[in-house]
């Protein structure tokens, strides 16, 4: 056989975009009719991992693109509350969906197929059931204000970068080039806690992530660069005034 593939191809780093979180609605009475669901259950929702692109027409945040091609499995740690609470993933769509009453922290670890040689990666996401909220609202609405609300929707855009990586995976990922991410949006943006701005926007649609809100994203890092640099900077010239002081009065002590 021959081991070409096993070369790893130095220097070079490819990545893939893939989005990770749950969406959430609350049980209506047409779900609760098979009557398979927990009377104390409140919520159906769904975790998972997915390529970051939505297929366009899609009611799916994410997903336009089959990620099997890298990965070979998804492991969803759920709450020990739930029966077998590790599931295992082996084909796409590489999710969960469940009924519950509470939000958890769910671990997400990703196994690479054996070409990539790598190490399963492990992800956290922190199941949101309840709609996001602005300030002055209460933490939880009402169920009939969260049901006009519409679905909710938690989703952590992420790259998984490959460093030299083995000559036969890279040939495996260049094969399947991820489907581009629209300029600009055409739906609502996905919201996260470091983009409150787009709360609004958010609600009552589907979201879809763009390289807009990539480059913004950029800007909100570099912006709090410069303020976290700026704060040291502070906070060193009141270190050095203090330690001047310090040593004014030791000389003072000293003299006496
Ligand atoms: C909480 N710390 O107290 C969290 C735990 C657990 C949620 C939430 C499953 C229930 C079942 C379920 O919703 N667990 O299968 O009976 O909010």
């Amino acid at each position: 056989m021959s081991n070409d593939g096993k070369v790893r191809v130095r220097g070079l780093s490819i990545f893939r975009p893939i989005i990770y979180g749950n969406t959430a609605t609350l049980l209506t009475t047409e779900d609760r009719k098979g009557g398979n669901i927990p009377p104390d259950h409140t919520h159906k929702w769904t975790v998972a991992v997915r390529s970051a692109a939505s297929a366009p027409d899609s009611d799916i945040v994410g997903g336009a693109d089959d990620l099997s091609y890298f990965i070979k499995r998804v492991t969803f740690k759920l709450h020990d509350t739930y029966t077998n609470a590790t599931r295992n993933i082996d084909k796409p769509p590489f999710e969960v969906s469940e009924t519950g009453w509470g939000e958890f922290e769910i671990q997400i670890r990703i196994l690479f197929i054996t070409e990539a040689g790598e190490k399963p990666m492990v992800l956290y996401h922190h199941l949101k059931l309840h709609p996001w909220t602005v300030t002055g609202e209460p933490e939880i609405p009402p169920p009939e204000v969260a049901l006009k609300m519409g679905p909710v929707h938690s989703w952590q855009y992420d790259e998984v970068v490959f460093n030299d990586p083995f000559q036969n995976f890279l040939n495996i990922l260049t094969a399947h080039p991820p489907t581009p991410l629209p300029t600009v949006k055409k739906r609502p943006v996905p919201f996260h806690l470091a983009n409150p701005g787009s709360l609004e926007a958010s609600r009552g649609g589907i979201p879809e992530f763009t390289r807009l809100m990539e480059k913004e994203e950029a800007a909100r890092l570099e912006d709090a660069k410069k303020k976290v640099a700026a704060e040291q900077e502070r906070w060193r010239n009141i270190l050095i005034e203090k330690e001047k002081e310090l040593e004014q009065l030791r000389r003072r002590v000293n003299n006496s």
